[in-house]
């Protein structure tokens, strides 16, 4: 099967007529598709068409933008399992996972389509009589947006519809990995009455197409969820043409168990954080930072269960852990083993698995270290699988000062039934999100998603932040006095004169 790209209102193969191949990591013989591999002229055609479509889109009332999401939502529910069942074939996510990424979907169209009846400025006295000022919220034009794999649905819509709601025009460009998903909700948005040019889709790698979006001058706002590397060259980029950009990037998430912890509500945290999509969120917990007392029980347990979690290809409901994403994330997986068998010791996993019919695909063994410390590598990189760091502590402060120690800082959680220690864990954590008896996953989409130091650039996703993102304040002032007023001047008398 053949898929094109979705430029000014039609669909158009790339300019150069080159394509690339969509394949199932769960079995690498399944190709999905061909998808055109475009180029910078075909980027330039999807911003020019954006840009034509832009004066009449930001002229349709927010709420009638917003009534499109609705029937957006609409649509997505009704083809919620066949988008799901794509999304697993396409990605790999277990199904029940993959159900959850359409369902975020679903709920980010409610919560912006409800936001074009908002879309709040505020208005406060003037200095001066006569005279009002109030605050809009007006579009800023083209909007590049550059999504990555591991939530090929959700994620798109996290961008393009608090983008499109506030009177911006797109171009999405997905991640080479999982351009079906962003077909099927393009799909979505034009049978929803998307008019022409207002939403545009670009296939192709992220050096290409990516590069070629944020240096395009007319994407006037570029926004990126990746590694921190790729958003560090956006950043520069962006910043020597004063575009907008706001960046979602890596992190190295940490859950905390105290020594009063529930420790079975601990381990299903744990599995759950750290194997959930095979490891690969932003969000997972890639650090497990224990106390002392409960180390050896929660630690034995974890290891026990991580060996008997079933790997499987995603659309057998039996199965519990789906692939990487490719063959190159398995061998990035296990160079990170190779460098941790040297710094800590390897309980678990450590290898791909590739017995039986998991040998077409890109299987990972669930892995567990121990004895990490806090220098190692392992304790402190990114590495997006499903390999989980042990790090050993003996005080609620030490596990704080440990799970602050890294260059990131998206998610951190903390299991304890001690409600002082949880009070002071929200407070010292230097997270964007913080959970308490909670695992690092399960964000949700009405509130901010981001995180601090080298997790973004201050910007949040989700909730009402993303209007920091996607628009631009105006400032209106109306003076009704019928004269010059002077603001600071004309209602201040000179010093010393008396009143
Ligand atoms: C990500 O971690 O890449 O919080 C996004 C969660 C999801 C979104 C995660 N709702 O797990």
């Amino acid at each position: 099967m053949s898929f094109l790209n979705f430029i000014g209102g039609r669909w158009v193969p790339a300019k150069s007529g080159r394509t690339f191949p969509d394949r199932n990591p769960a079995n690498q013989d399944d190709v999905i598709g061909e998808f055109p591999s475009s180029g910078p002229e075909d980027v330039d055609a999807a911003v020019q068409a954006a840009k034509k479509a832009f004066p009449a889109w930001r002229k349709v009332p927010a709420p009638r933008r917003g009534e499109l999401l609705f029937r957006t939502g609409e649509i997505l529910t009704r083809r919620k399992e066949e988008i799901a069942r794509a999304m697993t074939r396409e990605m790999g996510k277990v199904l029940k996972e993959a159900r959850g990424d359409v369902q975020e979907g679903i709920d980010t169209a409610w919560v912006h389509g409800g936001e074009g009846r908002r879309l709040h400025g505020y208005s406060a006295p003037s200095e001066l009589p006569n005279k009002a000022g109030w605050t809009v919220r007006a579009p800023i034009g083209v909007a590049g947006l550059i999504t990555p794999w591991n939530f090929p649905l959700a994620i798109p819509t996290w961008k393009s519809f608090p983008a499109l709601v506030s009177g911006n025009t797109v171009v999405l460009k997905p991640a080479s990995d999982t351009p079906h998903c962003s077909h099927l909700l393009v799909e979505c948005l034009i049978e929803a009455g998307i008019p022409p040019g207002v939403v545009n889709l670009v296939h192709g790698g992220g050096g290409t197409v990516g590069t070629a979006l944020v240096r395009h001058p007319d994407a006037r706002v570029i926004s990126f969820t990746g590694s921190s590397e790729v958003g560090r060259e956006i950043s520069a980029v962006a910043g020597r043409m004063l575009k907008r950009v706001s960046l979602e990037l890596g992190g190295k998430n940490a859950q905390i168990v105290m020594d009063d912890a529930d420790l079975d509500l601990a381990l299903e945290g744990v599995l759950w954080g750290a194997f959930g999509t095979t490891g690969q969120r932003c969000t997972a917990t890639s650090r497990l930072i224990v106390h002392r007392k409960v180390h050896d029980e929660l630690v034995g347990r974890v290891v026990a269960r991580a060996k008997k979690l079933r790997l499987g290809d995603g659309l057998d409901e039996k199965n519990e852990v789906g692939p990487l994403i490719n063959r190159e994330r398995v061998r990035a997986v296990q160079e990170y083993v190779e460098i941790g068998k040297k710094e800590a010791k390897l309980l678990c996993g450590g290898a791909p698995a590739g017995e039986g019919a998991l040998k077409k695909g890109c299987f990972y063994r669930p892995t567990v270290f121990d004895g990490v410390k806090p220098a190692a590598r392992i304790a402190r990189e990114e590495i997006f699988g499903p390999v989980l760091s042990v790090l050993t502590v003996g005080s609620l402060d030490e596990a704080i000062a440990c799970l602050n120690d890294v260059e990131y800082g998206l998610s951190s959680s903390i299991y304890t039934r001690d409600v002082n220690a949880a009070f002071v864990a929200m407070e010292e954590l230097d997270t964007g999100i913080v959970y308490v008896n909670a695992p690092t996953i399960g964000a949700e989409c009405h509130f901010p998603f981001g995180g601090t130091k080298s997790t973004g650039n201050g910007h949040r996703e989700g909730g009402h932040p993303i209007y920091e993102v996607f628009t631009e304040w105006k400032t209106i002032y109306v003076d009704y006095s019928g004269r010059l007023q002077r603001a600071q001047i004309d209602n201040r008398k000179a010093p010393g004169r008396k009143r």
